[in-house]
């Protein structure tokens, strides 16, 4: 069956010929025609409308945004903030990059509108570091909105105010987890902060009720709130509605961000169909599906899943529908939405080895069993591929895996280890491999991060 047509929702103008990042290409475009409706609303009926949209948290966790939006604590007296999460770093995910250097306008008026919906009146944009082109496109784009009135005092001569702020990350993985964001956009540490009890909702910036969302989460906003989320939600299936952003990269002939329908698309339609599959002569091995935290899927293997009336079926990995539930179902996560594709030339001790690298530089070091379980899994996985690994290097690789989970602060934890436990679950032969003597890595590899 050959792949669905793309339903480009948030990439509607996006890569048109002449689509420019500035305010009078996104006016022409109908640009910020949703917000000056909005702003003539209650907020709350704003707020319902997102609710009943189904949205789901394009971030990673999948959360429902109106769900969250309802958690805020508006009782409380104090502001109410609103930060847009920018700081797009997972490993494999460059879908908000795009957005933010496409169509900036997009975002800021999705932000505006959840400001309005939520009766904030000071946003931040929280961007990665080491996207500062995105920072000066936005930082330009908000200087348009504002002399438009879009952004500011007294919108459109509603009464209502808000401001947005660029914040510009340093670099640090961590500062994409939203309580270590805060942290940092409060001028310390990205420690990740304990949670429950308290989650932003509640206390979260300046200990203030906070909202965290997404650069895609926000941008659909903009659509619901056009469509109605009545509506908006007949696009995706039930519980996976709207459309997604898939980021695919690594060994596919047509590598690249792709929209589509929660659910309607496969994995193997996606690969094969769309981005063109295999490099000529090789075969696909295995793919990551939700950033790197996400676990390993390998080219073959077959589902168990149970249905809704007790009964089970088989899924083949080329057949899963590409929505959070059928993904988590199948041991893994939608997560970040990027793809990362591996083919037959990869080997997956290398890298094992270079997601280690990764995950141990960025831990935030809070908890043991993350600081000191991704240094063990790096230093284990980096000494496999540099020759010198022991025979009993893979069981203790699942050890110390397999204590992280559940024992720390954030997702980290989760993230830092689901790799390693999985890529021993799906290629636990070459990682048994390696403790033969001096099995060296390949000349031409990759070096370690
Ligand atoms: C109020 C409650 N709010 C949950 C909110 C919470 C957060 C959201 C999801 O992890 C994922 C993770 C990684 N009252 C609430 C509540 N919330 N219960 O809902 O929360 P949670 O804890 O499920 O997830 P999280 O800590 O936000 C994020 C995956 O992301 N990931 C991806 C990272 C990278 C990117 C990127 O580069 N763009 O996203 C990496 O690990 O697996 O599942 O807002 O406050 N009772
Ligand atoms: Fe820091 Fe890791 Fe603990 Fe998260 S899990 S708070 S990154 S040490």
């Amino acid at each position: 069956m050959s792949a669905p047509q793309q339903r480009r929702i948030i990439f509607q103008h996006i890569d048109e010929p002449g689509y420019t990042p500035d305010i009078d290409c996104y006016l022409r475009h109908g640009g910020y025609e949703i917000l000056r409706r909005a702003v003539t609303r209650p907020p709350g009926e704003l707020r319902d409308e997102v609710k009943q949209s189904g949205l789901r948290g394009r971030g990673g966790a999948g959360f429902p945004a109106g769900v969250k939006w309802s958690l805020v604590d508006r009782k409380s007296g104090k502001p109410i903030y609103l930060i847009v999460n920018a700081d797009e770093s997972e490993p494999g995910t460059f879908k908000d990059r795009y957005i933010i250097h496409q169509d900036p306008h997009q975002l800021i008026e999705g932000t505006m509108i959840s400001c309005f919906a939520n009766d904030v009146k000071q946003a931040y944009i929280y961007i990665r570091g080491e996207m500062p082109h995105g920072a000066r496109l936005l930082e330009r784009a908000i200087a348009e909105a504002r002399a438009k009135n879009f952004v500011g005092p007294n919108i459109l001569g509603t009464g209502y105010s808000c401001e947005i702020y660029v914040h510009r990350g340093a670099g640090a993985y961590i500062c994409g987890e939203e309580t270590g964001l805060i942290e940092s956009l409060e001028g310390k540490r990205a420690n990740p902060r304990i949670k429950p009890p308290y989650f932003p909702a509640v206390l979260g910036l300046y200990q203030c009720p906070t909202i965290v969302n997404n650069v895609e989460t926000l941008c659909h906003v903009r659509h619901i709130i056009d469509m109605g989320g009545v509506e908006y939600a007949k696009i995706g299936t039930p519980n996976n509605t709207g459309t997604r952003i898939f980021g695919v990269s690594g060994h596919v002939q047509r590598p690249g961000t792709y929209e589509y329908e929660c659910g309607k698309i496969t994995l193997g339609q996606l690969l094969y169909d769309v981005c063109g599959g295999p490099l000529p002569g090789r075969k696909l091995k295995a793919v990551i599906p939700g950033g790197s935290s996400a676990k390993v899927l390998r080219f073959g293997e077959k589902f168990t899943l149970k249905n809704k009336d007790g009964s089970t079926r088989e899924l083949a990995m080329e057949d899963i529908p590409l929505d959070f539930d059928t993904l988590a179902a199948c041991g893994t996560m939608g997560g970040s939405g990027g793809l990362i594709v591996m083919d037959d030339s990869v080997n997956m001790v290398e890298a094992l080895a270079n997601i280690n690298a990764f995950y141990s530089h960025e831990s935030c070091g809070q908890c043991t069993p993350c600081r000191e379980g991704s240094l063990w899994m790096k230093k284990i996985t980096s000494r496999m591929v540099h020759g010198n690994a022991r025979r009993e290097d893979a069981a203790l690789l699942k050890g110390v895996a397999d204590q992280i989970p559940g024992r720390t602060i954030c997702a980290m934890g989760e993230g830092c280890s689901w790799p390693t436990q999985s890529f021993l679950a799906k290629f636990g032969e070459e990682f048994e491999a390696y403790h033969k003597p001096k099995k060296t890595r390949p000349a031409d590899a990759l070096p370690l991060i």
